[in-house]
């Protein structure tokens, strides 16, 4: 009887390790660099041209995506055409100010490696002064970190990026951001990207299912608008301040995310219809900050996956 029970536990103990091979992800290194460049990209739906400065060539640069527990060896270039130094804060590593996130000249290169020990979604920045014009023209972007156990959050069916930011009409003009004197707050780097009823010049727009989970990472880029993150029409299902499965809350109508943060949203509509996604501050959303987010039987499959989780 008792051989049996040592068999038994031993078996158990076997499963357990299985099941945590099968729903741990193994940590790995991921190589990420970046380019900081100083070029000219439009900021609405007719194709209105503005000085921006990027992180390779776009606003908001890419989406950077690693697992909890991976080691991430970043490294920015900044292009000799720059002529500003520029530099790279990332809200997801705890590293040092001055040497890691420190600004980088013309032509020159920086690396840093941290361990990306928090899942979840996370603002990254350029940290160059003055930093409120490096993030106003156009230096962020996300950085997702999925969290390691694959089964702390329920499996979303579509998922989207939705960056907030303002735009200010002179690019040069550092005492008018200075003063907060915006002119439209943006998702995703353009004044109603993804909104064709304010719009009809907008040809883009989200999609997804009835019946599916739609997640949502959003960050606010600022520099120094909050967010109150609302879907017209629907309701958050889940929220996660930033992003960390541990912090969920259910059944929200809208969540304040304040400049330089994020947070992850999941919604789930049970009709066909649209929701229209905004920060309910108004006058942002009547500047620009709205998306809509379209639930239709024949959504389109590739919106939502892959590269269509930040909508270009
Ligand atoms: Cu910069």
């Amino acid at each position: 009887m008792m051989k049996r029970n040592k068999l038994l536990g031993m078996s158990l103990a076997g499963l357990a390790v299985f099941s945590m091979l099968t729903f741990q992800a193994e940590a790995k290194t991921v190589k990420v660099t970046l380019r900081a460049t100083e070029v000219d990209l439009p900021i609405d739906n007719k194709g209105t041209i503005y000085k921006t400065w990027t992180f390779d060539g776009k606003v908001p640069g890419p989406v950077v995506r690693v697992t909890e527990g991976d080691t991430v060896e970043f490294t920015l270039i900044n292009d000799k055409t720059s002529k500003n130094s520029h530099s790279m804060d990332f809200h997801a590593a705890r590293a040092d100010v001055v040497k890691d996130f420190g600004s980088v000249k013309a032509g020159e290169t920086k690396s840093y490696t941290y361990t990306a020990d928090y899942p979840g979604v996370f603002f990254y920045h350029c940290g160059s002064d003055p930093m409120i014009q490096h993030i106003a023209r156009g230096m962020f972007g996300a950085i997702i970190v999925d969290p390691k156990d694959s089964k702390a959050m329920p499996k979303a069916d579509r998922e989207y990026v939705i960056i907030q930011s303002e735009l200010y009409p002179n690019p040069d003009a550092k005492e008018e951001m200075m003063q907060n004197k915006w002119s439209n707050i943006m998702f995703n780097g353009g004044i109603f990207k993804y909104d064709p009823v304010h719009d009809p010049a907008a040809t883009r727009w989200l999609q997804a299912k009835p019946g599916e989970r739609v997640r949502v990472y959003f960050v606010n880029a600022g520099p120094n608008e909050f967010s109150s993150f609302h879907p017209i029409a629907g309701i958050w299902d889940r929220v996660y301040a930033s992003g960390n499965p541990k912090n969920v809350a259910h059944g929200l109508q809208s969540f304040v995310v304040g400049p330089g943060d994020a947070a992850t949203f999941d919604l789930i509509s049970p009709i066909e219809g649209a929701n229209a996604i905004v920060t309910h501050s108004l006058k942002g959303a009547l500047t620009g900050a709205i998306a809509v987010l379209m639930f239709s039987k024949d959504a389109d499959p590739k919106m939502g996956h892959g590269e269509q989780i930040l909508v270009r």
